[in-house]
């Protein structure tokens, strides 16, 4: 103003809305973007979380799962030893106790109360059955058992040898016996005739069985009075699961002879079902055990399955060491059955005897059985049937009687003080009382 120059001040008009505009626009684009894009990056990272947790998820089961299956593998490997280890004990406890066995140990011995088994000192278990069948084979698998060795004694056809002729008793060691006998080819009426000379004893350990063929002259060499102890007690009738004889039921019709001895002198046979290992399904066990069982009588319970020590089988196998257990409890528990029916035949023999002694005695009248001038032995027998002594005890007395003469009842009572002796306490005692009842002593 001072200058009189006066300063203009032009302003120019820009509209700036349009770029602004658009300015804000693409801003908000840009913003829109970004958050599509971190919306996308969070999706991607949640999915990727997921992911991670799945897999950690599934990892942790894996783990899991293998360490249950380890778990449970380990579980049952420890289930099976505590199995083995039991199987080893309990066949340990058996081993013993057929080491131990003393006759009476399977049906109780007052079971035999009143019969006279002073002469039952062995068992002697007969193994029988067709050529071939395994009876060596199962007494060495029986031997093996019992001694835990690693071969048994008896010569198998295996051997190359031919098949068994001579009779022979295994376990000499033992109570029980087992014998091996020569095999059976058809059962005619010569293997029956043989069949029962071993079993009354009269083929005796280490005897040829002889078998003569036609026009042959030579025969069997027999001993007259084997005693009870040399006696067959039990039977064990072996047969072949795969013998084709079974199926046709051809067994069955030669096996006749047998069971019907068998049933005859009160043998209840068992039966060892051998080859085992030659049946391929359980259709085929369930009709070879029917079949065997009917072939040789022998009652289900009595009839086992048997797996023997060959040389083809050689490794020791505790299954096999149970089964062989079982059969020889059973042939154990079937001859002291078979025993008791033998002795109790014995003594009503023996009585029947004694009645009938008494009875010529009373009948011929000449004395009383119970009179002063009756024979001793008359008057112990005449007690016998009141007190139930044993044959065998009246003997033994009589005879040590008979050294000091004393042959009759009233001799007796005089010298009842010095041969009271010669009776067991027992005994002693009642023919005191029956003297004295009889105003003999006094
Ligand atoms: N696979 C298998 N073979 C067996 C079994 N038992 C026996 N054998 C075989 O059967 C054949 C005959 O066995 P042995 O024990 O000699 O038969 P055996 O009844 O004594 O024969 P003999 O004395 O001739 O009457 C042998 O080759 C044995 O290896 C078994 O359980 N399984
Ligand atoms: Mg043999």
């Amino acid at each position: 103003m001072g200058s009189g120059k006066s300063k203009e001040t032009h302003y120019t008009y820009v509209d700036n809305t349009a770029a602004q505009r658009r300015e804000a626009e693409e801003r908000e684009a840009r913003r829109l973007e970004n958050e599509r894009k971190q919306r996308e990056n969070d999706e991607r990272l949640r999915i990727a979380r997921e992911k991670a947790e799945e897999e950690r998820r599934r990892r942790e089961q894996l783990r899991e799962q293998r360490e249950s299956e380890i778990a449970e593998e380990e579980a049952r490997r420890e289930a099976e030893e505590q199995k083995r280890l039991e199987l080893e004990a309990e066949l340990c406890r058996r081993r013993d106790q057929l080491f131990n066995y003393k006759f009476g140990d399977k049906t109780r011995l007052d079971n035999f109360m009143g019969l006279n088994i002073e002469d039952v000192t062995q068992l002697r278990i007969g193994v029988f059955g067709p050529t071939g069948s395994g009876k060596s084979c199962f007494i060495n698998t029986c031997e093996r058992a019992v001694r835990e060795t690693d071969r048994g004694s008896a010569p198998d056809s295996t051997t190359g040898q031919e098949g068994t002729i001579t009779l022979q008793d295994y376990l000499p060691e033992m109570f029980f016996h087992l014998v091996d006998t020569r095999g059976f080819f058809n059962y005619n009426s010569n293997e029956n005739i043989e069949f029962q000379n071993i079993l009354f004893g009269k083929i005796q350990p280490g005897d040829n069985i002889h078998r003569s063929n036609a026009g042959e002259s030579k025969t069997q060499e027999m001993h007259q009075c084997p005693e009870f102890r040399q006696r067959m007690h039990g039977i064990i009738i072996v047969v072949k699961a795969n013998d084709p004889r079974l199926t046709e039921g051809a067994l069955k019709d030669y096996l006749k002879p047998v069971r019907d001895v068998l049933r005859k002198n009160g043998i209840a046979p068992i039966t060892v079902i051998t080859h085992q290992d030659t049946l391929k399904t359980e259709e085929d066990e369930k009709d070879a055990f029917d079949e065997a069982s009917a072939a040789t009588g022998s009652s289900p319970s009595h009839t086992f399955f048997m797996w023997n020590y060959t040389k083809d089988n050689r490794s020791r196998n505790p299954e096999i060491e149970r089964m062989t257990f079982d059969i020889l409890h059973y042939a154990l528990m079937t001859a002291e059955r078979a025993v008791k029916i033998m002795k109790q035949k014995e003594k009503n023999k023996e009585e029947d005897e004694v009645m009938k002694a008494l009875d010529g005695v009373t009948v011929s009248g000449h004395v009383a059985p119970d009179s002063a001038d009756a024979s001793v032995e008359v008057f112990l027998r005449f007690l016998q049937k009141e007190y139930q002594w044993s044959t065998n005890s009246i003997k033994v007395a009589l005879s040590k009687l008979a050294k000091d003469d004393i042959t009759t009842v009233k001799v007796l009572a005089m010298t009842w003080g010095e041969v009271r002796q010669h009776f067991p306490t027992g005994m002693s005692r009642m023919i005191e009382k029956e003297l004295r009842k009889r105003d003999m002593i006094h």
